[in-house]
């Protein structure tokens, strides 16, 4: 019986390496059409009129949709997560290029992709916003022009400004830096899609949906379409991954919908790689300006920071909506710094919807990218060895809880034990030793350190909510007579292994093994509300409703087993996955002899009902706080540019591990995440808003090629408030490895006078740094 924590295997790749999961894109419906998106090839211009009638005319067309026939039916505009309101299809002006502006239903998927080249759009060309920076200028074009702001989204500032800024004139030194995280796509290997079928006699209407949030989605499509929430199904099959590119409602969805509730049959729509890499929601496009302040020794005193929020033509994904710009604000890091001050700034430009997304942890990956950088340029001012500078300023064991200076309670954390675990793996001081020996052959090697400290489980109702709901995350335990049991969870899985590690919380609070729980999820009729998975919310919030339902059916199984036993519940004690009587560990029941009490005829104390199910609604306390030490080798050639990663360690504490294999796993992908954001990836614009980033031979995903097997270390630190001191995992190495990428490039490149570059660090860009210059790489003049 496996009833403990371990690295069980995944439960789901029984199906996937068969080829038996089954995928939206798998499902065919009797009757089922299939949509095409027409998409606006220009990035700012005004529809002046659409000729549908040659489409409608092709012999398998059954309909054309425009923003026109939406607008009759007042859906031609959606609301997204973030409190914004987005085109479906464009009424009156296109605002990027990959827009959608007409939608062609027909019998097969080939004859609705051609029909897309019969509609005539007439546009005027309006001068594009392309350039954030521009956004604000007086002579900007406006993007959205009924909003009052104009390009402005929000101002939002953190933190004591008076404070940092004393604690800068105080400073020995000041290291400033301008730096952009440019705008990154996380692509999926499987694009996003929809059927939509609508039951007009029942008035029933189901979606089967790639959404990493059924039950939020549910929730948009009933007030779009006027179907009450009861009468809507949204089904999410299998995923072939989100990362956050399928938290955002897609006007190709509402599309299907609106599609099938007019013709009356089933409506499939699945974008191809190119629509889903030019026109789905993006990742940072962050311009940040950082300072931080210290003593000529190297103790860290303030951090400021100033920002540019790129998020394109409307703003699409889910932040905590008191957050404008997610958790950026917990940007000093894992270091003690008194004071620090931050603002940020929104705009809109005329680039696809962006906003968080791409294992993020809301904005946390900008911030981390910030202060580690901030910190290593310190280092090589002050001549301090970045190793023992950031040494000198983590925060300390007995600093935890740690209140951070824009609020943040840090729940727990030993973060001078993960850098030298990270260290030792690393072998540093060779490593050092070896640096200096190469640089004397005109080899040039680098190290590159990054400390990450994450929040991620959003969140606690006190703090923050989306759409003006509390993040709260509900879990149903039902036991079966058998005492087999199925759980079902509101959180949807893309790839995390959920049926599995759910599986192993329940089965380690009741004594079960792990093949005797089922996990039930992605499906609105059978799983009780909750918000989704993103921001690694999933193990801190529905792994800890999980539990706490597991708890309650232990409780209720106490009485019955007191029963049972004719004893008083109060003589049990939980030992070894059953109910004993103190004293005497031979007698006793396990959780599968008791649900066949609870439901057979046995007499029952006053009170208690015949069966075990229990459930729970789980609203976090707080968040949790993973972190964890990096440490990247690089070898860089200056005379080509080419970086090739040698070696990545990689120390993470996720509290309790539920399955290692599985956490390691999520490190795994996410240092290739880090290594392609690092190195090669970033959708880049040309000056009249062009996407040039439309494909994968331009926007490059790493291989094993470039990714080395990673050198991985843990320490277990356990979050207090957490149910079973689990913390999340599945953002963490995409968050914390950019850094000591870049930091181990800039590192390499030092000698050359290099002391900052932007990513990508393609080797055009490197090969530049080493010319002393620096190149914008998200933006081409044409
Ligand atoms: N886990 C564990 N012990 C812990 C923490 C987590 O065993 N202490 C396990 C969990 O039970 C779960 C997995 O690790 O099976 C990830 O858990 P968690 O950190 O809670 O993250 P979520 O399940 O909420 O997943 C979301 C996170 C995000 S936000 C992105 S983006 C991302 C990621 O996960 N997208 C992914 N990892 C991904 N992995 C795959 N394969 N595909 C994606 O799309
Ligand atoms: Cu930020 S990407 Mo994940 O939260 O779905």
């Amino acid at each position: 019986m496996n009833h403990t924590y371990g690295p069980h295997p995944r439960k789901e790749d029984a199906r996937f390496i068969r080829g038996q999961g089954t995928f939206v894109d798998d499902i065919t419906l009797p009757g089922m059409l299939h949509g095409a998106i027409l998409r606006s090839p220009l990035a700012h211009a005004r529809i002046t009129s659409i000729d549908t009638a040659a489409a409608s005319a092709h012999p398998k067309v059954v309909a054309v949709l425009t923003g026109a026939d939406l607008a009759e039916r007042e859906m031609a505009w959606m609301p997204t997560l973030f409190g914004d309101v987005q085109a479906v299809l464009a009424t009156d002006k296109v605002l990027f290029q990959g827009q959608e502006v007409a939608f062609v239903v027909a019998t097969d998927r080939y004859a609705a992709r051609d029909a897309l080249e019969l509609i005539m759009v007439d546009y005027e060309p309006l001068p594009p916003l392309i350039d954030a920076r521009k956004a604000l200028g007086a002579d900007a074009p406006i993007v959205r022009e009924n909003l009052p702001g104009g390009n402005r989204i929000f101002d939002w500032s953190a933190g004591d400004k008076s404070a940092a800024d004393a604690a800068f004139a105080a400073a020995d030194v000041v290291v400033e830096c301008d730096m952009l995280y440019p705008r990154s796509h996380p692509s999926p290997l499987e694009t996003c899609g929809a059927i939509a079928s609508y039951d007009a006699t029942g008035g029933k209407l189901t979606v089967w949906l790639t959404t990493q949030a059924p039950h939020a989605h549910r929730l948009v499509f009933a007030g779009l379409t006027g179907v009450p929430e009861h009468k809507i199904r949204v089904v999410s099959p299998d995923l072939g991954g989100g990362f956050g590119a399928k938290v955002p409602v897609y006007p190709g969805y509402v599309c299907a919908i609106a599609a099938s509730m007019a013709i009356g049959r089933p409506v499939k729509w699945m974008e191809d790689r190119s629509e889903n890499l030019m026109s789905t929601t993006f990742a940072r496009d962050y311009h940040m300006h950082g300072e931080i302040a210290a003593t000529a020794d190297g103790k860290i005193l303030g951090l400021r920071a100033r920002v540019l929020a790129d998020h394109g033509a409307f703003n699409a994904v889910a932040q905590p909506s008191k957050y404008p710009a997610g958790f950026f604000h917990i940007f000093t890091g894992s270091y003690d710094i008194a004071a620090a001050y931050c603002e940020v700034t929104g705009v809109h430009t005329n680039k696809a919807p962006g906003g968080v997304a791409y294992s993020c942890s809301f904005r946390i990956t900008e911030a981390v990218y910030l202060v580690e950088r901030l910190t290593d340029m310190l280092a090589r001012r002050l001549c301090i060895d970045p190793a023992e500078l950031r040494l000198r300023n983590l925060l300390q064991p007995e600093q935890f809880p740690y209140t951070c200076p824009t609020g943040w309670e840090y729940d727990s954390g030993d973060y001078p034990r993960a850098l030298k675990l990270a260290l030792s793996i690393a072998g540093y001081d060779e490593l050092r030793a070896e640096q200096a020996a190469r640089r004397e052959r005109g080899e040039y090697m680098g190290i590159g350190i990054s400390f990450f400290t994450e929040g991620v489980g959003a969140g606690p109702r006190a703090h923050m909510d989306i759409m003006g709901l509390g993040m709260a995350d509900g879990a149903d335990l039902r036991v079966h007579p058998s005492g087999q049991v199925v759980l079902s969870i509101s959180v949807q899985t893309q790839g995390q292994g959920h049926e599995t590690t759910f599986a192993q919380i329940v089965a380690h609070e009741l004594g079960l093994s792990v093949e005797d729980v089922e996990v039930v999820h992605g499906d609105t009729d059978r799983t009780p509300f909750g918000l989704g998975t993103y921001g690694s919310r999933s193990t801190p919030v529905s792994g800890a409703a999980a539990a706490v339902a597991a708890r309650r059916v232990r409780e209720r199984a106490r009485v019955v087993a007191a029963a049972m036993l004719e004893v008083s519940s109060d003589d049990l004690e939980w030992l070894d996955g059953a109910w004993r009587v103190r004293g005497d560990p031979d007698s006793g029941y396990g959780i599968a002899e008791i649900a066949r009490a609870a439901h057979s005829t046995l007499e029952l104390p006053p009170g208690v009902d015949g069966h075990l199910d229990a459930s729970a609604v789980y609203d976090p306390p707080n968040l949790t706080f993973p972190f964890g030490a990096y440490i990247c080798v690089t070898d860089v050639d200056p005379s080509t540019g080419v970086v090739a990663v040698r070696r990545f360690i990689a120390v993470d504490d996720c509290g309790v591990r539920i399955n290692p294999m599985i956490v390691e796993g999520q490190v795994h992908r996410g240092l290739a995440d880090g290594i392609g954001i690092a190195l090669m990836q970033v959708i880049a614009f040309d000056s009249v808003g062009n996407c040039l980033g439309g494909s994968f031979m331009d926007y490059l995903l790493p291989t094993a090629l470039e990714c080395p097997s990673p050198e991985l270390g843990e320490t277990v630190t356990p979050s207090p408030h957490h149910p079973i001191g689990a913390k999340g995992i599945g953002e963490s190495a995409t968050v914390g490895s950019p850094a000591a990428v870049v930091n181990s490039v800039v590192d390499a490149l030092a000698p050359f006078g290099v002391t900052h570059a932007d990513m990508p660090l393609t080797p055009a860009n490197v090969w530049l740094a080493t010319q002393g210059r620096r190149v914008r790489p998200d933006l081409y003049e044409n």
